[in-house]
């Protein structure tokens, strides 16, 4: 009598040590983190979704989120956001940096405070961050919009670079590898004449493209790696005698580019979904809040519905790889 009591007794507790580290697993991240998100600038299409995303994320875990920022893509204009929420002892911050150092040592002040920084989008100086989501590995993007404008040129002729601001880390990263690509053979007849400033400026970027198309008649191709710079790119050339004679490519949200890919101003152009960076980033946060992680290279966390995600080399998570889109996909997305 006393040993199947005892065996169903310890069944009972093998049960629910189980139960338990099941509800451990699924619980590594703690209730009510308050985690917030600063993005380059507010009003920007790309990293509203990319906030929404992170939102989304934070009340499944039901943490209390939060989006502050500028409405111009400047550093210093994201210091004094990252001070107040120093002061207001938040558990995490989540910053996409428009530059790579001016941040840094408002962001140590924060993590010497025990705040936790995730830099996603756009990254900081090592130092500036514990662990930085990456919506790709940046030498695939600098090549692969290489790649597409070769192929949209014929490999052949002249064009420019319309890029965000002249300090993002992200922008700067994919041009370097942008010409890394470009020494390869096969494009030595294409030639880039200039790299020019939008600011992730609507207006700015719309004038930038449209001084380009006049100091270089003979220009091919513009390419966009920011979906401001490449949206205004594509409305200025849809309206000027310049549509079908220059190609604009780069990398921008299916929602601002569709008209332009179907009025044929635009032929394919890249990007990841920006919703999945942010929900990634905020997972990335919580974890480290929680103390589930420390950021190390190795480590993997829960990141909800995009699974087990590892920690790389300097603290880097990867996103996963971009999609290119034209007239073929493009309905296939609404973001
Ligand atoms: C703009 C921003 C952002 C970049 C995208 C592609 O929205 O510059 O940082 O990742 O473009």
């Amino acid at each position: 009598m006393q040993r199947p009591l005892r065996a169903a007794a310890a069944a009972t507790l093998v049960g629910a040590l189980l139960g338990l580290a099941q509800v451990a697993g699924a619980a590594s991240i703690k209730d009510g983190l308050k985690i917030a998100f600063v993005p380059k600038q507010i009003n920007n299409p790309y990293e509203v979704t990319a906030d929404n995303g992170g939102m989304a994320a934070i009340k499944e875990f039901k943490g209390d989120g939060k989006v502050v920022g500028p409405s111009d893509a400047g550093a210093s204009s994201q210091v004094q956001y990252i001070n107040t929420l120093t002061t207001q002892r938040v558990n995490a911050i989540v910053v996409a940096a428009n530059d790579p150092n001016a941040l840094v040592p408002y962001l140590k002040r924060a993590m010497s405070n025990g705040i936790k920084v995730v830099t996603f989008d756009s990254d900081t100086a090592p130092a500036g961050r514990e662990i930085f989501v990456n919506q790709a590995n940046a030498e695939s993007i600098g090549r692969g919009q290489i790649q597409l404008v070769a192929k949209l040129m014929g490999n052949e002729g002249e064009f420019a670079i319309l890029s965000a601001t002249p300090n993002a880390t992200n922008q700067n990263t994919w041009i370097k590898w942008m010409k890394e690509e470009l020494k390869k053979p096969e494009y030595a007849k294409m030639k880039l004449v200039k790299i020019a400033y939008g600011n992730d400026d609507d207006q700015q970027s719309f004038v930038e493209t449209q001084g380009l198309l006049q100091a270089y008649p003979n220009l091919k191709a513009i390419v966009a790696p920011t979906s401001v710079g490449l949206a205004a790119a594509a409305r200025y050339i849809s309206s000027s005698p310049s549509k079908g004679k220059v190609d604009v490519t780069g990398l921008g949200t299916p929602n601002q580019m569709r008209e332009f890919v179907k009025n044929g101003t635009v032929k394919a152009f890249q990007l990841w979904d920006p919703g999945q960076l942010g929900y990634l980033a905020a997972y990335a946060a919580a974890n480290l809040a929680s103390g589930a992680i420390a950021g190390k290279p190795g480590e993997t966390f829960d990141a909800g519905k995009l699974g087990k995600r590892t920690i790389g080399k300097d603290g880097e998570v990867i996103l996963g790889p971009p999609t290119t889109f034209d007239a073929s996909n493009i309905d296939q997305f609404n973001f």
